[in-house]
């Protein structure tokens, strides 16, 4: 199933925490990395009192299902030292989330699909305009459209050029 995940993080190096979670989904059984967007930095979405993210998205195929998917991005966050505090919205070392998974809407404790926060987090829809500017996310429309509505307020692009080899 082509499913595209959102990475994003705002402590420890960030771009370097994506670069090795790219790596890291590149190892995930039974899984490809298709391709993955240019990094970008962004204003937190939240609290204002911490550092700004570095967000992008990769393009996954993988043979898993989706909750077998995301207990391997959890192991991923985990070993990337993700500490869950509880604190809500605050700032984190690795988060990894399942946008879509094929078109399929799935809604489980603890695993929504399409992740919930798409439709007004342009640090989401850029870089996912960037993959698949004419998807169709089940529920709410075309990427492209979105995006255009979510603006680029707080967003930019990182201008390193970057394609999965
Ligand atoms: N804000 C931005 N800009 N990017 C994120 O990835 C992000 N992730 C989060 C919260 C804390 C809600 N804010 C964010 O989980």
């Amino acid at each position: 199933m082509e499913s595209y995940i959102g990475l994003g993080s705002n402590l420890d190096n960030p771009e370097l925490q994506l670069e090795v979670a790219l790596a890291a989904l590149r190892d995930i059984p039974d899984t490809s990395l298709v391709k993955y967007s240019s990094f970008y930095r962004s204003m937190p979405l939240g609290p204002s009192d911490q550092p700004d993210f570095i967000n992008a998205v990769a393009l996954l195929d993988s043979g898993l299902k989706a909750g077998q998917l995301l207990s391997q991005l959890q192991s991923i966050e985990n070993r990337q030292g993700r500490v869950r505090n509880g604190q809500r919205w605050g700032p984190r070392t690795l988060d990894l989330d399942i946008l879509l998974y094929g078109n399929q809407v799935i809604d489980e404790p603890g695993l929504t699909v399409p992740h919930p926060g798409i439709r007004h987090r342009n640090f989401v829809l850029m870089p996912l305009l960037e993959l698949a500017p004419d998807l169709e996310i089940p529920g709410l429309g075309r990427v492209d459209e979105l995006s255009d509505a979510a603006g680029n307020v707080g967003i930019t692009r990182l201008d390193l050029a970057r394609n999965a080899g």
